[in-house]
């Protein structure tokens, strides 16, 4: 059995739900053939959800960690290929911090990549017909906060387990005015479940073009 720890965060920025840990929690509940998949919940708090990571990894020691957020505006489900060693904050975290330009880790690598097979995640989600794509920036919030400190914690302490981080689009409930596009958690869900299929199955990743010119 491959272990999977899989996060989302509580709601932020005024909303009532956060769509990550709705489908973190759908995915733990019925979760695919061969994986045991545990949810941990997250705070939207810079420093707080980071620790809060950790100490959800030590107290499991996954094999598979893959951190879900929130990308509202996002039409699809979005693999994300690299973490920054930044923290700048367009909107107060839910504790009131704003940190700008401040080092996640200081004197920590500049980036670090996931250590999914990221493409081939990509494709499984698309082949469960959910729409999905590669993306390059998973912010400067508290989602790219605690998909660093994910990467730093796994190079440091579980060299062995992998790592990675998926935004997800906001819920159908969330934006009745179809302002914003959305997706079903239900659909996020089966996507996941594929995902995470992949991630803990396949041993190199897809080469085939995703790259963007933007
Ligand atoms: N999305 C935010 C933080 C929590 C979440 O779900 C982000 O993209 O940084």
């Amino acid at each position: 059995m491959t272990r999977v720890l899989l996060t989302g965060f509580e709601p932020f920025g005024g909303a009532d739900v956060n769509p990550s840990w709705e489908v973190a929690r759908l995915v733990a509940a019925t979760p695919p053939e061969g994986l045991a998949v545990t949810a941990a919940r997250l705070s939207c708090v810079f420093g707080q959800a980071a620790e809060e990571l950790r100490t959800a990894v030590r107290a499991f020691a996954p094999d598979l960690v893959i951190s879900l957020g929130q990308a509202a505006g996002r039409p699809d489900v979005t693999v994300e290929r690299v973490a920054i060693n930044v923290d700048d904050a367009r909107i107060p975290d839910n504790a009131g911090r704003q940190p700008v330009d401040r080092p996640v880790v200081p004197g920590g690598p500049a980036a670090y990549f996931a250590t999914l097979p990221v493409k081939a995640c990509v494709a499984a989600a698309r082949e469960a017909g959910v729409p999905a794509s590669l993306s390059h920036t998973a912010g400067t919030f508290v989602c790219n906060h605690v998909f660093y400190a994910l990467m730093h914690l796994l190079a440091d302490e579980l060299p062995t387990a992998r790592g990675g981080f998926v935004h997800i689009p906001a819920l159908p409930s969330q934006v009745l005015d179809v302002s914003t596009p959305s997706l079903p958690a239900d659909t996020v869900a089966h996507a996941l479940r594929a995902l995470l299929t992949a991630a803990a199955t396949r041993t190199t990743d897809l080469r085939v073009p995703e790259g963007a010119t933007h």
